[in-house]
């Protein structure tokens, strides 16, 4: 299973534009609260250096792509439908858009940089809303949903915990299933929260500060403000300041559905585009892609792209490891260079790789084999980023 990023956030911040822009796919993307109902899935990608380059051959991956040495790997991204406060009790779309956010390793927060949009998502006028207000809505609305899911009928278990013994954390963990959710992750949470030793001391506090340690141990997140190609130099470093990743969805979308058109020659995160020929543009073309060339120019790029690999990489901690059958030629049984390009947490073993291929080649794992120095590595050997990796498994 990939790695499955939601994007959440009031309607109308700009959501399913930065979807759009990422993944490549259409979707409605409209002026007004509820355009996305049902959720949007789809695939987006993370650009990595290819080990190809070490080895001086093309790699021929099996999902994802590779341009000139860059590898872009796939990780799924969900488009949820519009949050506004009180959905964990119903308002709006309710906890649907809760429920398809269930699978999700983090989440990206949407905010509308210019600040024109109140809680449910209706223009207001430019700049009559504090764009970094949504953020503290948005999480305590997911805090919320965990409480409620942490809090259901737990004093009748808990009573029979008192009397009949057993561990606190079995029934967190029982009632967090299908989250996604590590164990480890709900035994610390446990810990940091001070849950009450007494039954009677339990609250309803209690599961806040369980649900509050939970998502920040096991589903971290980002807030991404859009619209920025709206926004002046001041508003935009005022947002950085507060570690917000500042974009534009819209221009990322306008380059990427020119790249397609065969209008520019543009990779998803550069920093500039060139004009495959400018005699086959229009005028407003021209201007529209002006428009985006100065901003880029000033920001470095349309910064979307940069925004998913900042949340995969930086915040989720992912590294990417290429696992291969022949570890001298770094193929498969088929003679395929670097088929494939696995995205794994940071401190992950050759063991969790092998499980990660496949179950029965952790099953019968017996050791790995490092493609570079060819040092043979034991199931709990940490492995870093862009190892090449052979896994030798019994038959
Ligand atoms: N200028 C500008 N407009 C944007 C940007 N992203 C979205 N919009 C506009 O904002 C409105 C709402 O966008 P949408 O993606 O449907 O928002 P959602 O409800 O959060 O999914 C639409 O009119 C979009 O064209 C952006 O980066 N720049
Ligand atoms: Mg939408």
């Amino acid at each position: 299973m990939s790695v499955l990023i939601g994007i959440i956030g009031k309607p109308n911040v700009g959501k399913s534009t930065f979807f759009s822009a990422l993944t490549e796919n259409a979707v409605e993307i409209g002026d007004y609260p509820f355009t996305t109902i049902e959720s949007n899935r789809g695939v987006a990608y993370v650009r990595t250096k290819c080990p190809e380059t070490d080895l001086g051959k093309k790699c021929n991956p099996n999902f994802g792509k590779c341009f000139n040495g860059t590898r872009f790997i796939p990780v799924e991204l969900i488009d949820v439908a519009g949050l506004v406060p009180g959905a964990h009790e119903g308002k709006g779309l309710g906890n649907k858009f809760l429920d398809d956010l269930r699978r999700a390793d983090g989440f990206i927060q949407v905010i509308d940089s210019t600040g024109s949009l109140d809680q449910n998502g209706n223009s207001v006028g430019r700049g009559r809303f504090d764009p970094l207000e949504d953020a503290e809505f948005v999480h305590r609305e997911i805090i919320l949903w965990l409480a409620n899911i942490i809090s259901d009928g737990l004093i009748r278990k808990l009573r029979k915990l008192e009397s009949e013994g057993g561990k606190l954390e079995d029934i967190i963990y029982e009632k967090l299933s299908g989250l996604g959710i590590d164990p480890k992750d709900v035994s610390q949470a446990l810990k940091n929260a001070a849950v009450p030793s007494n039954l009677k001391n339990w609250d309803d506090q209690v599961s806040m500060r369980i649900a509050e340690e939970i998502i920040r141990l096991s589903k971290p997140g980002i807030i991404v403000a859009t619209k920025a190609d709206k926004i002046d130099h001041d508003e935009s470093t005022k947002l950085k300041e507060k570690g917000v990743q500042v974009v534009s969805g819209d221009y990322e979308l306008v380059l990427r559905r020119a790249s397609k058109a065969g209008l520019i020659s543009y990779l998803p995160g550069d920093v500039s585009f060139t004009l495959a020929d400018p005699g086959k543009l229009t005028p407003a073309q021209l201007d529209a892609l002006k428009r985006v060339e100065d901003f880029m120019r000033v920001n470095g790029g349309t910064r979307t792209q940069e925004a998913l690999e900042y949340i995969v990489y930086q915040v989720l901690k992912m590294i990417v490891v290429y696992p291969v059958e022949d570890e001298n030629h770094w193929t498969d049984k088929n003679g395929n260079v670097l088929p494939d390009a696995v995205l794994l947490k940071q401190g992950s073993t050759a063991i969790d790789l092998a499980y990660k291929v496949h179950s029965d080649l952790g099953d019968r794992f017996i050791r790995a084999i490092n493609g570079r120095t060819k040092r043979v590595l034991g199931r709990d050997h940490v492995l870093e980023d862009g190892d090449v990796i052979k896994i030798v498994a019994a038959r």
